[in-house]
């Protein structure tokens, strides 16, 4: 079977001889224009004049497009419909969208954008989400998750912690940057090229902003250089602006960003702040947790409410709370709109909870890892989550246990003790924390799929289906499925660029969801041709369908053992068809969006590391040194491919809580926004000892072939560093609660001198 076997992505030997493409390495159509944006340069104001002469003088500007040239609705197809498509007579946040600049070149149309002159008056412009929240400025009205009584339990607890502190956003930083190239075809039909998360929503908007039906926009999405949740939603502005563009001039026109404007004008993972009390007893168990939930959401709506709900839903990590009370309130800022990012809300709630354990062990002098076992969800009781949902495939204490013995946690602790006490100036920690990520869309009806199997006569095949390839591997499962499903050997089988017109309506490749979803769909899309095939070849040899079996190229009975390619090449001969669809919906999920109570999730995916640090005592730089991660992807489709999500998800998620720092100024500019300034992990950063093992048992729900989803949970293990990091500061006599996120060098050194 292909499906449990380490394949290569299928386009990992383009990918590294530069031979894949990406929206920018297509051939341009002659006539191509291409486009720059003109930004707001203000963070709030009002938009007085904009004055294009000087731009248009310039040789090769061909045009200045700004929201009179919408022949659609100004205002875009968002979920809250709150987002102009270009700024109308406000600016609501430094780097805003104005206008675009339409030139022969894109060096011209950049410079040329640049030249056009604004007149705004400032006005004052919230910053940050204490601001917000004090003036109640939100762009989605609050929401309280509670059970049972906190208030009481908290007057109840022998002890109490309150706290607040931060944790900033992240930039994507994907490889490939935002892009957008639309094609006029005839009769007021569109063709868009875009590395997009979601074609289906891009053509959605597209048409929306054109004034024209759905079905004569065509998008198409072969693969992306990175997505991460960046371009669930904010690919789409591109491609609307793109196409307004090439409206309005009945042009090609190509829109790609540059690095730094990609970074002002795109929004990020969402800072949050925090404030909390907890109670516990002397053996470290929970009792009664308050707790606010400040989600810096920017000017607009964006996934803004389904990135809340899902810290909300995350906030218990791995770990029963018998009396919580939680608010969350989604604020309003004159900064970009922040946006999905891996993990997609769920490492905001998660890393309060393991600061709190952590905090509450140094209270009572506790290790950390036993206080965690000790609040860990139970198997018949203490197993249903704040939201109502029984937690049914719990395998946190055993594999939480397991990792433990195999990365020597306990000796290590002591020996790192024995270490600090010989050393005054290095200083090392140690943490383990787990995580239990819920999959499934947390906006329900996304959690569905399509697929189309076309078998050819020559007996290769092609798979289309509704998701996306973005490096995570998709495609290479979905094709292992298929050919399994087939029986035929993997390399029969081709997956070809998402395509609206083939698979419509599709959900974004998000949610980690896209294997579940998108190889189910395509899993019975195949069935059905291969139905087809069996009965056909039940009819030569006189037995039941059900006794025909595909595997290894061969189709089998009792009576003969046929070639693949015959059977296809007979069957279609014999005008039986050789392709079908498949679709797919998640099963037994359901919640109330109001109170967000019922079973949000399919089911949950586990995991758990160990990171040893070293910090410098005098300078606050450090190191990671050593990861050991247990991670639970089910049983892999993919192993090569999940480990190297894990990985990646892992270093990613370090990047966020160590380095990557976004920083605004006093009045609302991005400082950080370019790689001089933004720091993303490097090869050098990743850890000497990084080891990951995989969890051996299968998905308990009826998953594709016993799989879970893996792109977003280990983003999570990295909070591990975060309090290997605290731990440190604690070990050098520091004050572990000073330190938010990103704990930088700097930070970190405030913590210790503190
Ligand atoms: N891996 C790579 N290489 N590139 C990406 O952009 N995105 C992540 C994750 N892994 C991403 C990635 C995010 S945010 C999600 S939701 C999942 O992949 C989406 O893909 P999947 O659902 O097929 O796992
Ligand atoms: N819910 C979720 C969503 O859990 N993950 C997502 O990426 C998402 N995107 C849109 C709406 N809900
Ligand atoms: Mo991933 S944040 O769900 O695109």
């Amino acid at each position: 079977l292909a499906a449990g076997q380490s394949k290569f992505h299928e386009s990992a030997r383009a990918q590294v001889a530069g031979a894949a493409t990406y929206i920018d390495d297509i051939p341009e159509v002659r006539g191509t224009l291409h486009a720059a944006p003109v930004c707001s340069p203000v963070a709030h104001g009002i938009l007085r004049k904009l004055d294009a002469s000087a731009a248009l003088a310039l040789p090769g500007v061909r045009a200045v497009i700004d929201a009179g040239d919408i022949p659609g609705d100004t205002t875009l197809a968002a979920f809250a419909h709150d987002e102009p498509v270009f700024a109308l007579d406000t600016v609501l946040f430094t780097g805003q969208v104005i206008a675009l600049v339409v030139a022969d070149d894109v060096m011209t149309a950049r410079r040329a954008a640049r030249l056009v002159k604004l007149e705004i008056e400032e006005l004052p412009a919230v910053l940050n989400v204490h601001e917000a929240h004090a003036l109640e400025s939100y762009v989605l009205p609050p929401v309280q998750v509670s059970r049972g009584d906190a208030k009481a339990a908290l007057r109840r607890a022998p002890h109490q912690i309150e706290g607040r502190f931060e944790v900033g956003g992240q930039e994507h930083f994907y490889l490939e940057g935002q892009i957008a190239y639309v094609l006029p075809l005839e009769q007021n039909q569109w063709w868009v090229y875009t590395s997009t998360q979601h074609p289906g929503e891009v053509q959605h908007w597209v048409s929306h902003a054109l004034g024209i039906a759905n079905n004569a926009v065509t998008v198409e999405c072969r693969r992306m250089g990175g997505g991460f949740g960046g371009k669930e939603t904010q690919a789409g502005h591109l491609a609307v602006w793109a196409a307004i563009a090439a409206n309005q001039l009945k042009c090609p026109v190509k829109l790609r960003l540059d690095r730094d404007d990609d970074f002002m004008i795109t929004g990020k993972r969402h800072p949050f702040a925090y404030h909390y009390r907890v109670g516990f007893d002397d053996s470290g168990l929970l009792c009664g947790l308050e707790l606010e939930m400040l989600v810096n959401c920017g000017f607009s709506a964006d996934l803004s409410g389904p990135v809340a709900d899902r810290a909300v839903f995350h906030a218990d990590n791995a770990y029963f709370l018998e009396d919580v009370a939680i608010s969350s309130y989604r604020c309003k800022t004159n900064t970009q709109s922040h946006t999905a990012f891996r993990g997609f809300g769920g490492p905001q709630g998660v890393i309060v909870i393991e600061r709190i354990l952590s905090d509450i062990a140094r209270t009572l002098g506790l290790d950390p890892l036993d206080v965690r076992l000790r609040n860990l969800y139970g198997m018949d009781a203490r197993n249903v989550t704040h939201y109502q949902m029984k937690v049914e495939d719990n395998i946190l204490d055993p594999l939480i246990n397991t990792l433990a013995i195999t990365s020597g946690y306990r000796e290590r602790r002591e020996q790192i003790a024995a270490f600090n006490a010989r050393n005054p100036v290095i200083k090392k920690g140690l943490a383990l924390t787990p995580v239990k990520f819920g999959i499934s869309f947390t906006a329900t009806l996304f959690n569905q799929a399509g697929a189309l199997v076309h078998v050819y006569t020559d007996g290769s095949v092609q798979v289309n289906h509704g998701g996306t390839e973005m490096g995570q591997g998709l495609n290479t499962k979905v094709a292992q499925i298929v050919a399994d499903e087939l029986g035929v050997p993997f390399e029969r089988v081709l997956a070809t660029a998402s395509d609206t017109s083939k698979v419509p309506n599709a959900s974004a490749t998000a949610a980690s969801s896209g294997t579940d979803l998108n190889g189910r769909a395509a899993q019975f899309a195949a069935r059905h041709v291969r139905d087809n095939l069996a009965a056909f070849v039940a009819g030569l040899d006189d037995c039941g369908a059900g006794a025909v079996r595909f595997e290894g190229g061969q189709v089998i009975t009792d009576k003969a053992t046929r070639r693949w390619e015959d059977v296809v090449g007979a069957a279609y001969a014999n005008r039986i068809q050789l392709w079908s669809d498949g679709f797919y919906r998640t099963p037994k999920i359901h919640y109330d969006k109001a109170t967000l109570t019922g079973r949000p999730f399919y089911y949950f995916a586990y995991g758990a590391a160990v990171s040893e640090v070293a910090i410098d005592t005098l300078t606050g730089e450090y190191r990671v040194l050593k990861v050991d991660i247990l991670h639970d992807v089910g049983h892999s489709i993919n192993p090569a491919i999940d480990i190297g999500q894990i990985e990646g998800g892992f270093i990613q998620g370090m990047g966020w809580l160590t380095t990557e720092q976004l920083v605004w100024n006093g009045k609302g500019y991005l400082q950080t926004h370019a790689p001089s300034t933004y720091k993303i992990p490097a090869t050098g950063d990743v850890p000497a000892h990084f080891k990951i093992a995989l969890w051996p048992e299968a998905n308990r729900e009826d998953n594709v072939h016993g799989s879970k989803a893996v792109g977003e949970p280990p983003f999570m293990l990295a909070i591990s560093v975060y309090e290997a990091l605290r731990d440190a500061v604690a070990q050098a006599g520091g004050d572990p609660l000073l330190v938010n996120a990103p704990a930088t060098a700097e930070e970190v050194l405030r913590a210790v001198s503190a």
